[in-house]
């Protein structure tokens, strides 16, 4: 079997970045992301920080105020979370992914493996030039960095990415993948937590070389069949998980807040129409038709609607949307008089075309 070549893409200090974004003047000063739990001024915690307030201690988890504390006379900058913003780039970013591979694997809003094997034609020289190909395009069209593990599989991808941060590029081969592996602690591996760690200390196993040298029989009477092969396994390098799309969509939408507040369908449309544009462009790239579109409206009061229409026929243009966006807007401003503050466009009722891919029985079949 050839081998496969697996990239786990992780965007730099996310949300972080994001902000530095759209305030490019702040990129010199520490910049923290925080969840505001809103009981007091500085109650709840911090979601990131770029890589400047990191240096003072700053990261995921602490609580505000002691951020606060620590960059104390520093020109540190603080940012609520705006998930809305973050996933529209991220969905951005994705799309691109989506022009690179055949296989992806959003693992999270900042997280995706890609299965190159293909694009590369198995080759890890190539997949050196083809990794700092993507981090250049979406440099150019998005503006975001992001570090890139490259290994034979998703577990070695991952702890590749993992091991140099940020605007990072890792490359394991597989023939150097085990001996990568054996230095590192065993709770670098995927389900190695606390009580595990500590139950494999007791047996006498620090590292994941010492895991993988370690009788898997008795792996197996102490952590079940299961665990105790996956143990084994991965602490030799191997591991034949795919990459897969984590279920297909059931709906794609986008949601915008309108310039001003307003009541006016030209005005409206406008907005619609950029919505639909990011829509379309995620059906198309995922090869999907679909049967119902809606329209979402939040209004000056906040309180929000929906309305839809579904069709006998699959359509995949974007016409289609455009045009019934159109219609339910049209009846829906002349059914409400309030002034509508937010608008979303989702399309939903997906079939998926058929893969061009010959299936495994035609083969036999055929013979
Ligand atoms: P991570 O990938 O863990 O972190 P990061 O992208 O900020 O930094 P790195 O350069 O080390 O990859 O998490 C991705 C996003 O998830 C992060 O930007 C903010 C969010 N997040 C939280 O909201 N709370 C948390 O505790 C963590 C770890 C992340
Ligand atoms: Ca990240």
């Amino acid at each position: 079997m050839q081998n496969r070549v697996i990239f786990l893409a992780d965007f730099d200090y996310f949300f972080a970045q994001c902000e530095e974004l759209r305030n490019p003047a702040i990129k010199d000063k520490p910049v923290v992301v925080g969840v505001y739990s809103g009981r007091t001024e500085d109650s709840g915690a911090v979601s990131t920080s770029n890589y400047i307030a990191r240096k003072y201690g700053v990261k995921s988890g602490l609580p505000l105020f002691m951020a606060k504390k620590k960059l104390e006379g520093t020109d540190a900058i603080f940012f609520k979370v705006d998930h809305e913003y973050y996933d529209q780039i991220s969905s951005r970013i994705m799309q691109i992914f989506r022009g690179y591979t055949t296989a992806l694997e959003q693992v999270s809003v900042d997280e995706a493996y890609l299965d190159v094997t293909e694009e590369v034609e198995g080759s890890f020289d190539k997949a050196r030039e083809y990794a700092q190909k993507i981090k250049a395009d979406v440099k150019a069209q998005v503006g975001i960095s992001f570090t890139i593990g490259v290994g034979p599989n998703k577990l070695i991808a991952k702890i590749a990415c993992d091991s140099q941060k940020p605007d990072g590029l890792t490359i394991i081969e597989p023939n150097e993948a085990k001996a990568f592996l054996a230095p590192l602690p065993v709770d670098r591996l995927l389900g190695v937590g606390k009580k595990t760690t500590a139950k494999m200390a007791e047996m006498g196993i620090k590292t994941i070389g010492e895991l993988a040298k370690y009788d898997c029989q008795v792996l197996i009477e102490v952590f079940g069949k299961v665990l105790g092969i996956y143990f084994h396994n991965a602490a030799n390098a191997v591991d034949n998980e795919p990459v897969q799309e984590q279920g297909e969509a059931e709906s794609i939408s986008k949601i915008g807040t309108l310039k001003q507040d307003s009541h006016d369908l030209d005005f409206i449309l406008q907005k619609t129409g950029e919505l639909t544009d990011f829509v379309i462009k995620e059906i198309v790239a995922r090869g999907y038709s679909y049967k119902t579109v809606s329209i979402y409206v939040v209004n000056v009061d906040l309180s929000s609607r929906t309305r839809s229409v579904t069709f006998e026929q699959p359509s995949k243009d974007k016409e289609t949307i455009t045009k019934n966006v159109r219609i339910l807007f049209e009846k829906f401003l002349s059914e409400s008089p309030l002034e509508i503050r937010r608008v979303g466009v989702k399309v939903s009722g997906f079939s998926k075309d058929q893969p061009q891919q010959k299936q495994l029985t035609s083969f036999f079949t055929s013979g």
